[in-house]
């Protein structure tokens, strides 16, 4: 029988050690895995951070399929982090890499390890403005539309960057 697909959306960013380079590191990790298809990928975006004075950051969103459990999406995800040297020091700090689960399918799970829909997406124009690239009219599992969401927010010193 085959394996059930997975319809996911990922936020990249990152803010240390040349951040565009970083991203397409890691969307080649994630192209190269084998039970995920990298469906497609936004722009990329120079964002303000969020959280303690830190450089700004370059953030994307990436369309995936996968066959894998969200459990173990994560698991592949913190081992690319891991791979680009991604040291967890302060919360919301500086990071090479930071890889998140923003949508599963409409699952909606609050687990120890994993929160989807990701908790803080739904303010964070860092987050929607990307995903608005790939389609403004997906939905969350709530029904909320990332346009109607990012109506709500500050897109103010964020930039489009070339990839
Ligand atoms: N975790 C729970 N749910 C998820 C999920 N949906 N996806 C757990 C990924 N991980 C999830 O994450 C801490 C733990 O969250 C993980 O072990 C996992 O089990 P982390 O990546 O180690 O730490 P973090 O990213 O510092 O924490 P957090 O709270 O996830 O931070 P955020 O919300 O990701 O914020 N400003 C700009 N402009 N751009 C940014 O990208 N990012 C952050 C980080 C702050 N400010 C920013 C940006
Ligand atoms: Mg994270």
């Amino acid at each position: 029988m085959a394996k059930k697909v997975a319809e996911v959306y990922i936020g990249l960013g990152s803010n240390m050690d040349d951040p565009r380079d970083q991203l397409h590191r890691a969307l080649e990790s994630l192209a190269a895995e084998p039970c995920i298809d990298l469906v497609t990928v936004s722009d990329f975006y120079q964002t303000p951070p969020i959280g303690p004075s830190q450089p700004d950051y370059t953030n994307a969103a990436a369309q995936l399929q996968t066959s894998l459990s969200p459990e173990s999406l994560l698991d592949r995800l913190q081992f690319i982090e891991q791979q680009q040297d991604r040291v967890r020091t302060l919360r919301w700090g500086p990071r090479t890499l930071d890889l998140d689960i923003l949508l599963f399918d409409d699952i909606i799970q609050d687990t120890e390890r994993l929160t989807i829909p990701h908790p803080r997406m739904a303010e964070r124009a860092f987050v929607l403005l990307p995903l608005a690239g790939i389609n403004p009219n997906l939905s969350l599992p709530d029904g909320k539309t990332v346009s109607q969401l990012l109506a709500n927010c500050s897109v103010q010193g964020i930039v489009k960057l070339s990839a």
